[in-house]
C-alpha cells in the first residue's frame, strides 16, 4: 500500500429525483443533489464517495473547493489519516466548518475506500472490526404529509424491508395533528414498533418546551433537533425538563462541535452526519469522544459508509436508512432484512456507480 498514489480526481454533480418528496421544516425537495468523487490511482483500484450537501445551487462552490483541495494530494502516497490532518490545515484559512470541511470529507471517504480496496478488505474489517448486521430504522418517508396519507405511508415504510422502527417528522401547526399522526403509527405498528421523531429545528425554546411536554408521554423513542442546532445551551435546558431523550448531531460540523455539545450537556443521544462530521476520519474521532462520555451514537443519512463506521463506534445505536442515492449506486449487495442492515463482504465501502443513471441525472455546475 506504500505505493498507492493519487493520480487524478474526478468530480461529477447529479440531481437525483426522490420517489417520496421531502416535506420538512427545513424545506421541500423533489430531488436530492450529490457530488460523486472518483480518486484514480496508479493501481486498478478507484476510490469512490458521494456527498449530498442539500443545496443544488451550492454544488458548484463545493465542487470547486474539492478540486482545489485535491491538488495537494496529487502524486502522493495515500495515507488517509495523515491526509485528513494535512487537509484540515489546508482548509483552515477558510474556516474549520462548512464548505471546506465538506470538501475534505468527500475526499477522505474516497481515500479510505481505495485504501481498503487495495488491502482487499471491507472498510470495517480493514479498521479492525467485522460486518455484523445493524439495527436500522426507516427514515425515507413520514414527512409533513396530509393526515389522510399517513396510514398508507406507515404500511409502506414498515413493509419495505420489514422494519420495526421508523422516523416521523413532527412540529405540525397544532398539537392535535402531531398526536393524531403518532397515534396512527402506534395503532398500525403495534406494541413492538420504535418511533423516532424529528422537529428539524422548527421551534424557539418556549414553543419547543410546550410541544415536547405535551408529547413527552406518548411513547416516542427520541425527539430530534427541537430548536436551532447551534443553541446547545437551550437544548441542555430542554433535556433537563423532558423525559424523552433528545437526539442532535446531524449539524455537528466536525468533532469539535461534538465537544461543545458535550460540554453544554445538550442531549442524551447524538447522531453525526458522515459529511458534516468530516468523513471517515472525522467520524472515528467523534466515535472515540462519544465513547469517553458513554453517549449513544446513531447515524444520519449515508447508510452505506456509516454502516461500516458503526462497527468502529463503541456506543453504536441506530442506523438511519434512506435510499435516496440508490439510483446512482450499482447494486453491490447492501441489504435490509428484518430491520437489520447488511454490508456486502467486498473490498472498500461497497460504493460503485450506476454509470448510466449518473449520466441521466448529471447537472452542470
Ligand atoms: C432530514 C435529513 C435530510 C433532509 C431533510 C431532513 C432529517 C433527518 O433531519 O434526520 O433525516
Ligand atoms: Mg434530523
Amino acid at each position: 500500500m506504500t505505493n498507492l498514489i493519487v493520480k487524478n480526481i474526478n468530480i461529477r454533480a447529479v440531481n437525483v429525483p426522490l420517489d417520496k418528496p421531502i416535506i420538512a421544516h427545513l424545506g421541500t425537495f423533489e430531488s436530492w443533489p450529490y457530488l460523486c468523487i472518483d480518486v484514480h490511482t496508479n493501481s486498478n483500484s478507484i476510490g469512490r464517495s458521494y456527498i449530498g450537501p442539500y443545496l443544488l445551487s451550492q454544488l458548484g462552490s463545493i465542487s470547486k473547493c474539492i478540486e482545489a483541495l485535491s491538488k495537494f494530494f496529487l502524486d502522493k502516497n495515500i495515507k488517509p489519516f495523515d491526509f485528513f490532518k494535512e487537509g484540515f490545515k489546508k482548509t483552515a484559512l477558510l474556516g474549520y466548518q462548512g464548505v471546506g470541511l465538506y470538501a475534505l470529507a468527500a475526499l477522505d471517504i474516497a481515500f479510505w475506500d481505495v485504501y481498503a480496496k487495495e488491502a482487499n478488505l471491507p472498510l470495517a474489517v480493514l479498521l479492525g472490526s467485522d460486518l455484523k448486521a445493524l439495527d436500522t430504522y426507516n427514515s425515507r418517508g413520514l414527512w409533513l404529509i396530509p393526515l389522510d396519507k399517513v396510514e398508507k405511508e406507515v404500511n409502506d415504510l414498515l413493509d419495505n424491508g420489514s422494519f420495526n422502527a421508523l422516523k416521523v417528522r413532527i412540529g405540525r401547526d397544532i398539537l392535535k395533528e402531531d398526536i393524531n399522526v403518532i397515534e396512527k403509527i402506534k395503532k398500525i405498528g403495534g406494541d413492538n414498533i420504535t418511533i423516532m421523531s424529528d422537529f428539524n429545528c422548527c421551534y424557539e425554546y418556549d414553543t419547543a418546551l410546550k410541544r415536547m411536554l405535551a408529547l413527552d408521554d406518548i411513547g416516542l423513542y427520541w425527539f430530534e433537533e427541537p430548536i436551532n442546532y447551534r443553541n446547545f445551551e437551550d437544548c441542555a435546558k430542554l433535556s433537563a425538563r423532558i423525559k424523552t431523550p433528545i437526539n442532535i448531531g446531524e449539524n455537528f460540523h466536525g468533532p469539535y462541535d461534538l465537544i461543545r455539545s458535550i460540554n453544554a450537556n445538550a442531549s442524551t443521544y447524538i447522531m453525526p452526519d458522515l459529511m458534516r462530521i468530516g468523513g471517515v476520519s472525522g467520524w472515528l474521532k467523534a466515535a472515540n469522544i462519544a465513547e469517553a462520555y458513554n453517549l449513544k451514537f446513531s447515524t444520519h443519512l449515508y447508510p452505506e459508509v456509516s454502516a461500516h463506521l458503526m462497527h468502529l463506534t463503541p456506543t453504536a445505536h441506530w442506523l438511519e436508512w434512506v435510499d435516496w442515492a440508490n439510483p446512482i449506486l450499482k447494486d453491490t449487495g447492501f441489504k435490509i432484512n428484518n430491520g437489520k442492515y447488511h454490508i456486502p463482504n467486498i473490498p472498500g465501502t461497497g460504493i460503485e456507480w450506476n454509470e448510466s443513471n449518473i449520466e441521466k441525472y448529471k447537472v452542470n455546475v
